[in-house]
């Protein structure tokens, strides 16, 4: 059965949606090694399961509980991704978009909270914002289910991958390259994303990589990496250089899809 995989920052509302979109609970117990809770349901429409992923604000995990969703997506295909996003707080979100984004599987966005984001003067232009990131994006208010049948439409489509990427600049491009030659073109991941997340510091990617690219060679090049980075006068490691460039997009990305009124 196809699996599809819920996935967002902390109290975005993925709960909510995954209760709008399922009709039975198949499993609920906690993840393994951990007292987080697991839910997969049978989705209203079709024949395919959805699991709910614990919030994240990014797939490099700080602790344990942080680890289930990266070590999901290492490990498990899901077809289809739903990544939930707050609305009202779209420019700290869409961090997590990105990386799901790079990670190349289909991807809906459902954007969530559309309601407090009315209430506080945001306008988000849903189809420029959808254009920007190469993905559906479906406005939702999860609590109320308004928008959720249009979330099961959608992922009754066929859905393809977006083609967003962001240009690192030179010094990262040429170290994603350099991780890009040494991988098999059969890897059932894209390697590009495996990059990133290693020079971003992803330790559950890196031991993943350390499989195919010594240890020893993975270290000298994230050293080597960030070195040409500090030689350059940035200030950054490699994880915030990472972070910076990113932040760059969305910030323009934000300055594009969205208007806030102001409210004399
Ligand atoms: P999760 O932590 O991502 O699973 O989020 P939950 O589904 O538990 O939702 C967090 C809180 O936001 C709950 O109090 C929900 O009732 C509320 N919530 C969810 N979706 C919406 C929405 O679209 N609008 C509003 N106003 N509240 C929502
Ligand atoms: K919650
Ligand atoms: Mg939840």
């Amino acid at each position: 059965m196809k699996s599809i995989a819920l996935a967002g920052n902390p109290n975005t509302g993925k709960t909510s949606l995954f209760n709008m979109l399922t009709k039975s609970y198949e499993y609920v117990g906690n993840w393994t090694g951990v007292t987080v809770e697991k839910k997969i349901g049978k989705l209203k429409s079709g024949d395919a399961e959805l699991i709910d992923l614990p919030g994240i604000y990014s797939l490099n995990p700080l602790s344990k509980d942080e680890g289930i969703s990266i070590n999901y997506l290492m490990n498990e295909s899901p077809s289809t991704i739903i990544n939930i996003v707050d609305g009202s707080l779209l420019e700290r979100n869409l961090n997590l978009t990105i990386q799901l984004l790079e990670y190349g599987k289909p991807l809906l966005i459902g954007l969530n909270m559309v309601d407090i984001a009315k209430s506080r003067g945001i306008r988000i232009d849903q189809k420029k914002l959808a254009r920007l990131l190469g993905v559906p994006v479906v406005p939702i208010i999860a609590r109320t289910g308004s928008g959720c049948d249009e979330i099961l439409e959608q992922l009754g489509q066929s859905a393809s991958s977006s083609t967003f990427q962001i240009d690192y600049g030179e010094i990262i491009e040429e170290a994603i390259s350099e991780i890009d030659d040494r991988l098999d073109a059969d890897l059932p991941y894209h390697h590009r994303w495996l990059a990133i997340q290693f020079l971003e510091g992803n330790h559950v990617v890196k031991d993943k990589l350390s499989a195919w690219i010594p240890e020893k060679d993975l270290n000298e090049m994230y050293n080597r990496t960030e070195k040409k980075i500090k030689d350059t006068g940035e200030s950054h490691t490699l994880p915030s250089y990472i972070y910076k460039v990113r932040n760059e997009r969305i910030k323009s990305i934000i300055g594009e899809a969205v208007y806030v009124e102001s409210k004399s």
